[in-house]
């Protein structure tokens, strides 16, 4: 057998990375590995153990049928808050923050989208979970607040995601990186399959949603023009692939280049995307990867985060495909 290297141990040779943090970074990220399978394993099964459907109904067992966000997201408390290791979470199905139990220990902040692409559940297909860690920003874990869920991206210790998908796949950096594992479920242990992603600076992919097209304004309407003209030189036009669920759009652009964009629009003044669950985590794994992820005008993790669930236009992914849908963005171009 090849040399195999499981997730959790590649998690512990990160730690030489950060000998301050006594392996709890170690600890908070098997966590968070350890509540993706939980998730993993309803995921697959959806359809087959009625999970489906709408919160609130009963399925044959009597038992209460949550959507698969809603377990999702109660999963990754449970399987997550139960240890200790953070003394506050915020996840995007959670209006305030959440103070687990035994947080007196905690020395972290973790912010979640537990199950992203939710248009995507109930259809087969892919979704999945962001996460986002911090260092408390004071000594006392029971002093923790939202204040330390509110730092900015370039704060981040660790961020990841995990793709549930025709296979499972979880990236995660802790600044030292971009890693990805796919998930053997014959062993239940996700193996190291991507070590050391590194993104193209131009790719031939772009990623939005442009059936909002009428919603755009006049930068990001030309950029589509731009995008799907005819120039050998430029690569151009690119092909568009959109799943609809950022997570899934994020990790093929990382492989294979390309940008994804979601944009202001008359809808959604501010973009669609969340920046403390979406934008900052897949923004911090962008550049680890060497890739660019702004706003159209400021880079991301420079965000002053002001609320949990603020909003952020999102353009992410090659560096010098981002570039250029920022000048038209800007009306530079
Ligand atoms: P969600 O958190 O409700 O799932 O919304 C986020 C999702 C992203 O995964 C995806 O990129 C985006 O919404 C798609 O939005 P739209 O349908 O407007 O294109
Ligand atoms: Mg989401």
């Amino acid at each position: 057998m090849s040399n195999l290297i499981t997730i959790e141990r590649h998690i512990l040779e990160q730690q030489k990375y950060f000998p301050e943090a006594h392996g709890e970074l170690t600890d908070l990220l098997t966590d968070v590995a350890f509540a993706a399978k939980l998730v993993r394993r309803e995921v697959v099964r959806a359809g087959l153990v009625d999970i489906l459907g709408f919160a609130g109904s009963t399925n044959v067992q009597g038992e209460e049928v949550k959507k698969l966000d809603l377990f999702a997201n109660e999963k990754i408390i449970s399987a997550i808050g139960q240890h200790g290791r953070f003394a506050v979470m915020g996840s995007e199905e959670n209006e305030g923050i959440i103070i687990p139990p035994k947080n007196e220990t905690g020395s972290y902040a973790l912010l979640f989208d537990p199950l992203d692409g939710s248009s995507n559940i109930d259809v087969n297909v892919s979704v999945g979970t962001i996460f986002s860690i911090y260092r408390l920003k004071g000594d006392d874990p029971c002093k923790a607040s939202i204040n330390d869920c509110l730092q900015h991206g370039y704060e981040q210790v660790a961020a990841g995601y995990v793709i549930y998908g025709s296979s499972v796949v979880m990236v995660y950096t802790t600044g030292h990186g971009v890693h990805g594992f796919t998930y053997d479920p014959t062993i239940g242990e996700f193996l190291l399959s991507h070590e050391n992603i590194i993104t193209p600076k131009s790719g031939k992919y772009y990623s939005i949603n442009e059936g909002s097209f009428a919603q755009f304004n006049d930068g990001t309407k030309k950029y589509l023009d731009y995008i799907k003209e005819e120039d050998p030189a430029t690569n151009r036009p690119y092909s568009t692939r959109y799943i609809g669920s950022l997570v899934a759009d994020f990790h093929r652009n990382l492989l294979t280049g390309g940008v994804f964009v979601y944009p202001p629009t008359t809808k959604h003044l501010s973009g669609k995307l969340r920046l403390m669950y979406e934008a900052n985590p897949l923004a911090f794994i962008c550049e680890q990867a060497g890739g660019r992820a702004t706003d159209g005008r400021n880079r991301i993790l420079d965000i002053q985060p002001t609320s949990l669930h603020q909003r952020t236009p999102l353009y992410i992914g090659s560096e010098e495909d981002v570039i250029i849908a920022e000048e038209f963005e800007q009306g530079l171009r």
